[in-house]
């Protein structure tokens, strides 16, 4: 082990095996520029040390060299026409990374902030989730620069229908399944869904998941992946003999995980004080009022900060800062990559966090993640905790091929007893190879586990 400085200044503790150092030293040259891939690469490949000393043969098979590179990437233009015909010029992006479980899954992501690096480490971290839930699923992931806020329902569908134009080519129900990430839902999927129809002539619905229950889509889908994390959170409080019962949890973000995260919590007996948008936060000390941030961004698709005015005395909304700053015991982060920093972790640390469940990908930097690891918070990797979401969409794949749908129930078990076997695996995968209660350790190794194996038996493709 030794101490380096991140880009952030903070002191992070690094623990690369010898053998894997070469490897990330490449990754990192021939995928220069782009952080969150590096970032991502180098939390896994920190976990597999122990691995490698145990199966030396996945570094003959090249297997880590092979999984760090995607099997695929699709750069396009989209083109389309604003309200007032003016014309505007994005870039698509599909990077199909990891097939050998199944077909590539994984969502779109709509935001100026894409690029190739972002899109890249979400198909990365998407694989080894993919393979943790134990469905036949492959891992991919895709998106655009494109910034739907502010855009009329007019233009998002013009837009959808110039994306889809040019990815429907790429895609299958046997080859590649998108849904929906940030700024893609159940609107945009069937925009896309309707022009995948249109230029096909095919009804293929599982060619895409996160659909509307009018076409083919799952129930549950839409609360699978905050429902998921809190099932994840639940069993790990169980471990150490405790429940979400009278919890202080803060929720950052306002869309679809983060509202669906806020409903199981409460459910559980936890108590939501705290959620947010790009633009500030909103604490509420009596609780979240769940039917009014629905109401706020479901249908009005409005600004968080409309909370505050509407629910009157008892909720303020401060612009900017950080939602961190709130004291919780359970924090759920459900909004955007490295929205946790250094600092923020250890002030939750000081004000008492006993867990947190990622509901975004990668949300805590790693800094945060050694600072939640030393004072022994219960921490679950989003590759482990939001897995809820592709794998009922997975469920809506199985339904489709059946031509079958079946009821919330019946799909919100199955997806129960997912999370609590991802839970399990990874706390069992973590004791054995000598980390016990290291869910990062533990997720890491057992989605890398299973993938690997995989691409043994299939030959250096
Ligand atoms: P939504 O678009 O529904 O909601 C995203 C929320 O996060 C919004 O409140 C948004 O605020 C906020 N946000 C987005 N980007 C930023 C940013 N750069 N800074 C601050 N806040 C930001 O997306 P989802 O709820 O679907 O996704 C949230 C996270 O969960 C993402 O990390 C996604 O990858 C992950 N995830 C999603 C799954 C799914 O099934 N949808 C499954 C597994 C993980 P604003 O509206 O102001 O931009
Ligand atoms: O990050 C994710 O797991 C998702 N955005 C969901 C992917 C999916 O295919 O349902």
């Amino acid at each position: 082990m030794n101490g380096e400085f991140d880009e952030r200044g903070s002191l992070r503790v690094v623990s690369i095996d010898d053998k894997l150092q070469p490897i990330l030293t490449e990754v990192l040259r021939r995928n220069a520029g782009e952080a969150e891939f590096h970032q991502a690469v180098r939390e896994v490949l920190e976990s597999l040390g122990r691995v490698i000393a145990k199966h030396p043969h996945y570094l003959d098979q090249a297997l880590i060299e092979r999984i760090c590179e995607p099997e695929r990437q699709i750069i396009f233009r989209v083109p389309w026409h604003d309200d007032k015909g003016q014309i505007h010029i994005n870039r698509g992006f599909r990077v199909q990374f990891n097939s050998a479980l199944g077909p590539y899954k994984g969502g779109l992501r709509f935001h100026p902030s894409v690029n190739v690096g972002i899109i890249k480490f979400l198909g990365f971290e998407q694989t080894f989730k993919n393979a943790l839930t134990s469905l036949p699923i492959g891992g991919g992931k895709g998106g655009s620069d494109f910034d739907p806020k502010g855009r009329s329902e007019t233009e998002i569908m013009r837009f959808c229908q110039s994306f889809m134009t040019e990815l429907f080519r790429h895609l299958g129900e046997y080859t590649d399944v998108p849904a929906g990430d940030i700024g893609v839902g159940g609107r945009e999927i069937g925009f896309m869904f309707g022009q995948y129809k249109r230029l096909t002539n095919r009804y293929e619905a599982g060619v895409l998941t996160g659909k509307g229950l009018a076409y083919g889509g799952s129930r549950a889908r839409k609360e699978a992946t905050g429902y998921g994390n809190t099932w994840f959170v639940e069993s790990m409080l169980a471990t150490r003999g405790t429940t979400f019962e009278g919890k202080r949890v803060v929720v950052s973000g306002s869309g679809n995980v983060a509202i669906y995260t806020m409903e199981k919590v409460m459910d559980l007996g936890g108590k939501v004080i705290a959620c947010s948008d790009s633009g500030g936060y909103v604490v509420d000390e009596n609780g979240i009022d769940l039917g009014l941030v629905k109401e706020i961004k479901e249908v009005r698709r409005a600004r968080i900060s409309e909370y505050a005015r509407l629910r009157g005395t008892g909720a303020h909304y401060i612009a900017g800062g950080s939602i961190w700053d709130v004291p919780c015991e359970v924090a759920m982060p459900s909004a955007t990559q490295n929205e946790i920093t250094g600092k923020d972790a250890r002030t939750l640390v000081k004000n008492g966090l006993v867990a947190l469940g990622e509901g975004a990908n990668m949300p805590s930097t790693p800094d945060a993640i050694q600072i939640f690891r030393s004072a022994g918070v219960l921490f679950a990797p989003g590759k482990a905790a939001n897995a809820g979401g592709v794998a009922t969409s997975a469920l809506e794949m199985q339904q489709n091929a059946s031509r079958d749908s079946w009821t919330s129930e019946q799909t919100q078990t199955r997806l129960a007893g997912i999370m609590r076997s991802i839970h399990d695996t990874c706390a069992a995968t973590a004791e054995e190879y000598g980390a016990p209660g290291d869910y990062v350790l533990g997720a890491n190794i057992a989605g890398f586990v299973k993938v690997a194996e995989a691409m043994n038996a299939l030959g250096v493709i």
